[in-house]
């Protein structure tokens, strides 16, 4: 019987030992900023926990080529945090749990767009021919 727990117990763990975590935090030091601003590797199953550090932004799916405004809810299959408010010492947190291993492009819905067009942007598996660098120079060309 207590093999049989032990067994149990180690099963259970198995699919949370095996995802990844990516943290990121989301206006650092007052900055209209996601930090780190792209992430790779990411899979089914792996989360991104964003941390709410300053103002008040979201993370919010949105396109390559037209990031600003990102639209409310995000791209279809992609996400929306929604907007955090950090206030004081409270630096709220959500957690996004990936579906797949697909490009999602990522800005701040705040503003109409308005921190989107000055950078606010982030990336999670860019790719060869669709870069962060080229993502963030749409963004800011917007
Ligand atoms: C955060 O921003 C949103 C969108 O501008 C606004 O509706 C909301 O009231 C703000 N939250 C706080 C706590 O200021
Ligand atoms: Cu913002």
């Amino acid at each position: 019987m207590r093999f049989t727990s032990i067994a149990a117990a180690a099963l259970a763990v198995v699919p949370s030992a095996l995802a990844a975590n990516f943290a990121v935090n989301v206006g650092q030091g007052n900055t209209f900023a996601f930090s780190p601003t792209s992430i790779t590797g990411a899979v089914a199953g792996d989360t991104i926990t964003f941390t709410f550090m300053s103002r008040n932004h979201s993370a919010t799916t949105t396109t390559f080529t037209t990031p600003c405004p990102p639209p409310d809810g995000g791209v279809a299959g992609g996400f929306d945090t929604g907007f955090h408010s950090a206030t004081g010492t409270d630096q709220p947190q959500a957690v996004v749990t990936l579906t797949s291993a697909d490009t999602h492009w990522v800005a701040c819905r705040q503003a109409a767009g308005g921190h989107c067009r000055i950078g606010m942007t982030f990336a999670v598996n860019p790719t060869a021919s669709q870069t962060y660098a080229q993502f963030l120079a749409n963004a800011l060309a917007s």
